[in-house]
């Protein structure tokens, strides 16, 4: 996008003296048409609000976060939501309000999250989304924020799909162990897996058509955590004990189905086949041990590409609306070489 362009729209917007709605409240001042201009500076202060620190990949993304920023000299000021969505949008609040200048975030929600985007750009402040994306409808990246870095989720769910109908020969009674409600991977990840099996995928068609065979039995939010997985899993397992394979959004959810699994007597891996998405640690173990078959990789390693990215904004180079991140695959063939290696 032409920033000068940019520039001289902001100056017609301005002298228009337009304001703009956000959540129903007015916003008087600047309206920018494109994302709020980042001026050159020596150092920068970078507002990172995260959704909360309760599991390895979060734990591993702020740490990419914090060892970029400390790398390049400058000030991350990082909030903890505890994954409550409010305190989020609360968190956003108080770093538009401490003048950072810009923000970096994954926003908990794509809905709740997105008139947060909207106000940083009334204020000023360029946003750059990571991991998680916002409601396009309702903000757009290159207009409202800089761009969205992050992985394709739909294709996610589809590899795990693809995935899990050869392992299991087109046929398997499935509960899915969706990821936060709300929440731009969970909906995306459900989506693809979905679609797949339906043969109603968007892009990459599924060679054989529907997938019959490939029943889902139950499909619940365990929320990304590894707990509330395991407890969703066991109440699951009362009413659907003939389940013979387990989606999970994320690895910790799949590895908290494990525990249920075994709890009740099956045996992961044999009774019950399970694949997920993130490629954590502990689930390159779970891998190499033969409970979970597989893992597409989701990876938290934000850090280096956040911050080119807001260089690369600094110096006017044209954005793409999406920065996709390629993700690796994890099986049996090649979990032991990333053990202890992931996060
Ligand atoms: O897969 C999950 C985390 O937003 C892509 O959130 C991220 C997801 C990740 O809690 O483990």
């Amino acid at each position: 996008m032409d920033r000068l362009l940019n520039r001289r729209l902001v100056l017609q917007l301005s002298a228009a003296g337009a304001g703009v709605l956000v959540a129903g409240r007015a916003f008087a001042g600047t309206v920018y048409a494109a994302p709020p201009p980042l001026a050159k500076k020596d150092t920068y202060t970078v507002g990172f609000a995260q959704t909360g620190l309760t599991n390895p990949w979060r734990l591993g993304e702020s740490k990419s976060m914090q060892d970029e920023a400390k790398k390049r000299g400058y000030t991350l000021v990082e909030t903890n939501a505890n994954e409550d969505t409010a305190k989020q949008i609360a968190d956003v609040d108080s770093l538009i309000a401490q003048k950072v200048d810009i923000l970096i975030f994954p926003p908990r929600e794509t809905q709740a999250l997105a008139p947060s985007v909207l106000k940083a750009k009334a204020a000023g402040i360029p946003v750059i989304l990571i991991d998680r994306d916002v409601d396009h409808s309702i903000a757009k990246p290159g207009e409202d924020y800089v761009t969205f870095i992050g992985s394709d989720f739909v294709d996610q769910g589809r590899r795990a799909a693809e995935w899990l109908t050869k392992t299991m020969n087109g046929n398997a009674k499935i509960i899915e162990l969706e990821g936060t409600t709300g929440a731009d991977p969970a909906i995306l990840r459900k989506q693809g897996f979905d679609d797949y099996l339906k043969g109603t995928f968007k892009g990459t068609p599924t060679a054989g058509g529907p997938q019959t065979g490939m029943q889902i039995i139950a499909s619940q939010s365990g929320d990304f955590v590894r707990d509330t997985g395991r407890k969703v899993m066991q109440t699951l397992l009362q009413s659907h004990p003939d389940v013979t394979a387990v989606y999970a959004h994320n690895d910790e959810m799949a590895i908290g189905a494990i525990s249920a699994l075994e709890d009740a007597g099956k045996t992961p891996g044999k009774d019950v086949i399970l694949v997920s998405i993130d490629g954590e640690n502990a689930a390159m173990d779970a891998i190499a041990a033969g409970k979970l078959g597989a893992s597409v990789e989701s990876s938290p390693f934000f850090g280096p590409i956040a911050f080119d990215t807001m260089d690369k904004y600094v110096n006017g180079e044209a954005l793409p609306a999406w920065i996709k991140v390629e993700d690796r695959f994890f099986d049996s063939s090649n979990a032991k070489d990333f053990q202890g290696k992931q996060f």
